[in-house]
């Protein structure tokens, strides 16, 4: 297997988390998307879409979608679950992490897309959509926090997908100047938490 690797990008930060909780460890090659090295037809015969992570297993076949590629992996390695551990447990983390994914990390995704100096000149960029993003992201973290009130983690009492694909986000949330507010004591302390974790700069 080989993992195609942005270093500094949100979704392959959650394949190398997921990877250092399972104790795995994958060869791994960093692509230059700054020098657009994701937009030439060698990557692009991997991920038409251009986009990382990637792995690529030893048949060839490439698998893109940084969720889709954990999930393979939890098939593969199981131990520790980090998708729940029976029927009912992997719904609730599939619920979590759907949630998380559309509710939060898009929406910080789409502030550094539309207003982040990484994509600018490589996509049309919409002040009007990073400003809407920023704005609904305020209602979604009240919300967020008081789901924190009466557990631990995301999905439940264990750390789960839905935890990474949320420390993800927020630490890019943090770069682009959507930072959880410091009366929201649940999340802050949820994501003390989850960053503390030896995994955490995986
Ligand atoms: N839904 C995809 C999103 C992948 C994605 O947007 N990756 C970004 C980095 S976080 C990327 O490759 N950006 C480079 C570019 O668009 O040129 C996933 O979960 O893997």
């Amino acid at each position: 297997m080989l993992l195609y690797d942005l270093p500094a990008g949100m979704h392959p930060r959650r394949v190398r988390i997921f990877l250092a909780e399972k104790g795995l460890t994958i060869p791994t090659r960093a692509v230059d998307a700054a020098q657009g090295e994701n937009r030439q037809p060698e990557f692009l015969r991997l991920n038409p879409m251009g986009r990382l992570p990637v792995l690529q297993l030893d048949d060839g076949t490439a698998i893109a979608e940084s969720l889709a590629i954990c999930r393979y992996l939890e098939t593969l390695h199981p131990q520790p679950p980090l998708w729940g551990s029976d029927a009912l447990d992997a719904a609730r983390v599939d619920m979590w992490t759907r949630r998380i994914e559309q509710q939060v990390s898009d929406p910080i995704a789409m502030v550094f897309l539309h207003s982040g100096e990484f994509y600018r000149g490589r996509v049309t960029q919409v002040p009007e959509v990073a400003a809407w993003a920023r704005q609904n992201l305020l209602t979604t973290l009240t919300w967020l926090d008081a789901e924190l009130a009466d557990r631990r983690f995301i999905a439940g009492p264990n750390y789960t997908m839905a935890d990474i694909v949320a420390q993800c986000a927020f630490v890019l949330g943090k770069a682009v100047g959507r930072r959880i507010p410091a009366e929201q004591a649940h999340l802050t302390r949820w994501f003390a938490e989850v960053t503390a974790r030896p995994t955490a700069r995986a």
